[in-house]
């Protein structure tokens, strides 16, 4: 070991459908190449998956589904912390700081919740229109180096940074500036049913992704039928959307070049070039699920990755959310903690500067109205007197509990 921290890499998913093909193309592959690089902390962002709606089981089996899959995919768990999105509560606490200075133009603006919101953006949920604040959220807790996103989540980004330097600007220095890291190009996967849009796990169409559970006579039926296009050349181009996409992800499970796939098949049929390529598909993803059933029902193994996993990510974040609620004025320290933060400035052993009841101190009397004296109650919200009255045993002339110089000197 060099002693020399590595950088941070933060990145998510949300178990908002079934793991499939697309995501392992175009983040779990890169993801295992990066922890040689890089500590990674890996999020599975269940309360993303949140902004479109859920069945409470299924979303509780498909969390587990996901641990189980990063580790056969390749996520090493000694080097990778693993966590639930919804164990680590800084990044909802986050998310208020932060809603407090969003504007909602920005948010209306984001192609994403244009897109999912549809024509009926009053209709939609707020967590849909708050997403993108809750994954800036997720980013600035812990200071990452690296965000590997996709490339529709790069307004996403954009935001995340414009958040950070306008936070850094009114509350000083608090902020690390994230990176972007989009995927290398060609690494996005189409529809099979429909190559204009993104193969999505949450496709209400199973048939439009291959998922990395599907067994092989699921994932021969959905090659066959996946659409192809006029013409019956095996080639890529901006005029062959379906088999351009098939050409895509034969490429990225066999690591050939497409040049010679397409050389391979000229003058051979789609049905062929579809056949080889679903034999493919299952000979990669083969592996994958003989792993993922040796860990699956591992529930202790499952439950300690992610148990590992939010005391790390909690670690790190509390850290940031302590300074950043220090920075905005708030109290701080954890409410099963006796120890609460001294404000910005102040010393060991000096007073905080926030109300601290003392029943031993004098009360002092003051005039009235009527001209007679009265015990003013030093309570708990009288922070101004109690700082003041400290001034008035200095150098002050005459202090907010007395009228006259005289007096005040008396009161010293
Ligand atoms: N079709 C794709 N091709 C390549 N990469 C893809 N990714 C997603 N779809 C493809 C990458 O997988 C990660 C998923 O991030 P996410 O779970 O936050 O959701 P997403 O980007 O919106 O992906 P999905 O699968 O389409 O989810 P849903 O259906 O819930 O919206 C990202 O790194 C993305 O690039």
């Amino acid at each position: 070991m060099s002693g020399l921290r590595k950088p941070l890499m933060l990145t998510g998913l949300q178990p908002s459908g079934p793991l499939m093909i697309g995501n392992y193309i175009g983040a779990l592959k890169d993801w295992v190449g990066l922890q040689a690089t890089h500590e990674s902390l890996l999020m599975i962002a269940d309360l993303h998956a949140l902004t479109v709606p859920q069945n409470p089981e299924v979303l509780r089996r498909r969390s587990f589904e996901f641990v189980a899959l990063f580790a056969a995919c390749g996520i090493d768990i000694e080097k990778s912390a693993v966590f639930m999105q919804s164990h680590v509560s800084a990044h909802t606490q986050l998310l208020w700081v932060l809603n407090c200075m969003t504007p909602m133009g920005d948010l209306q603006r984001m192609t994403q919740f244009k897109d999912k919101a549809g024509r009926r953006a009053m209709d939609a949920q707020v967590g849909l229109f708050d997403y993108p604040v809750l994954m800036a959220a997720d980013i600035l807790l812990y200071g990452a180096d690296l965000v590997p996103v996709g490339d529709d989540q790069r307004q996403h980004m954009e935001f995340t940074r414009r958040m950070a330097r306008k936070f850094n600007s009114t509350y000083g220095q608090v902020f690390k500036i994230p990176a972007t890291c989009t995927p290398r190009t060609g690494s996005r996967l189409m529809g099979l049913q429909d190559p204009a849009t993104k193969m999505s796990k949450s496709d209400p169409n199973a048939d439009n992704y291959v998922a990395l559970l599907d067994p092989p006579e699921v994932i021969r039926r959905k090659i066959r039928t996946a659409v192809t296009d006029s013409g019956s050349e095996v080639r890529s181009g901006a005029s062959k959307p379906g088999i351009s996409n098939l050409l895509a992800l034969y490429a990225a499970v066999s690591g050939e070049r497409t040049e010679s796939i397409e050389a391979r098949y000229a003058g051979k049929r789609y049905a062929e070039f579809k056949n080889h390529l679903a034999e493919r598909v299952i000979d990669f993803l083969g592996p994958i699920q003989k792993r993922y059933r040796s860990i699956a029902g591992d529930w202790v193994l499952l439950g300690e990755i992610l148990r590992h996993g939010a005391d790390l990510a909690r670690e790190r974040s509390e850290t940031t959310l302590a300074r950043i609620y220090e920075a905005i004025g708030l109290v701080t320290g954890r409410q099963d903690d006796r120890r609460i933060s001294s404000p910005r400035g102040s010393t060991r052993g000096q007073p905080p500067d926030f109300p601290v009841p003392s029943p031993a101190r004098a009360l002092p009397k003051r005039r009235n109205a009527m001209g007679t004296e009265e015990t003013k109650e030093l309570s708990t919200s009288a922070t101004a007197a109690t700082n003041a009255d400290a001034e008035c045993l200095s150098d002050c002339c005459v202090c907010c509990c007395c009228d006259t110089e005289e007096e005040c000197r008396m009161e010293e």
